[in-house]
């Protein structure tokens, strides 16, 4: 029987991956759901399913776009703005390349995306969580939060940002009885090397060649432990690696 946990989750990058596979699992444990996304299509395939089992709304928008994303949470109707968990999961590589040969467009891909767009999207959710004195923020860092590698020093440092902001935010929503998780994943085969390689699917393929990499699924179940435990548990951190991954560039292969 399904579990009814009668709670609003904000899922940002419900499109793909982590987040589509955090939405299907929320979906199963009773959470209705604001899905979020540029890919407005795969927005409604996905309400049309998950649909069946919980309330779903979406909202499609650019989180790197600040109007955008405060208009977008702005017009949910009074009922949806009581959200109790936000996934901030939107982000990307984009490029593997050195900082005297990358291409500056990819940098600001990054830190609008993955530092700017979590902010803007947190901020913008805050106010409902702020008056309720209840909330839980779960940002996606990356193991790339942890250890900087060869050619990828700009996405590292908005995974670094987020592992910052997730302490920062720790700190300042203390008072409001809101809960911050950081989860910070090894490599996860999902759409992130085909975005990071620009649709190149050769490239892409050889990250995870001969190896068994993290699925959206594995991170969606650590996600949804974090915010199942108790009221007075806090993950505060939790790094995830694929059992033939021992650091960022350190792996085994078959
Ligand atoms: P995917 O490429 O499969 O999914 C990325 C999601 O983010 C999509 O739903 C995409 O939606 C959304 N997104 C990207 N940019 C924007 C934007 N500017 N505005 C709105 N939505 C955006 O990758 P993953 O599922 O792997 O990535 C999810 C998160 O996990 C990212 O933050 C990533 O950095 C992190 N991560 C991934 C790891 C991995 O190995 N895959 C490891 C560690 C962390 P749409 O294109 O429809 O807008
Ligand atoms: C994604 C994992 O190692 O490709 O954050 O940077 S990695």
């Amino acid at each position: 029987m399904k579990k009814n946990m009668s709670k609003i989750a904000l899922i940002t990058g419900a499109t793909a991956g982590i987040g589509k596979a955090t939405a299907e699992l929320f979906a199963k444990n009773g959470i209705d759901l604001i899905l979020c996304g540029r890919r407005k299509e795969r927005l409604d395939e996905l309400q049309q399913t998950l649909g069946e089992s919980v309330k779903v709304t979406t909202l499609s928008f650019d989180v790197r776009n600040r109007e955008a994303v405060f208009s977008a949470i702005d017009s949910l109707p009074e009922h949806w703005k009581s959200i109790n968990i936000l996934v901030n999961n939107a982000g990307n590589a984009h490029g593997l390349d050195t900082v005297q040969n990358a291409n500056i467009d990819d940098w600001d891909a990054m830190i609008d995306g993955n530092v700017k767009g979590l902010l803007y999207v947190t901020r913008a959710v805050l106010p409902g969580m702020i008056a309720k004195n209840d909330g839980h923020i779960v940002n996606i860092g990356s193991i790339a939060g942890e250890q900087v590698y060869s050619k990828g020093a700009v996405y590292c440092a908005s995974k670094f940002a987020v592992d910052a902001l997730s302490q920062g935010m720790r700190l300042d929503l203390l008072d409001h009885n809101i809960r911050v998780t950081n989860i910070a994943p090894g490599l996860v085969e999902t759409e992130f090397s085909l975005v990071r390689f620009k649709g190149d699917a050769n490239k892409a393929d050889q990250v995870y060649k001969g190896l068994d990499a993290l699925t959206g699924a594995d991170i969606a179940e650590a996600i949804f432990w974090s915010i199942s435990r108790p009221a007075h548990v806090q993950i505060a951190d939790m790094l995830i690696l694929p059992s033939a991954q021992a650091a960022a560039t350190t792996v085994r292969r078959k």
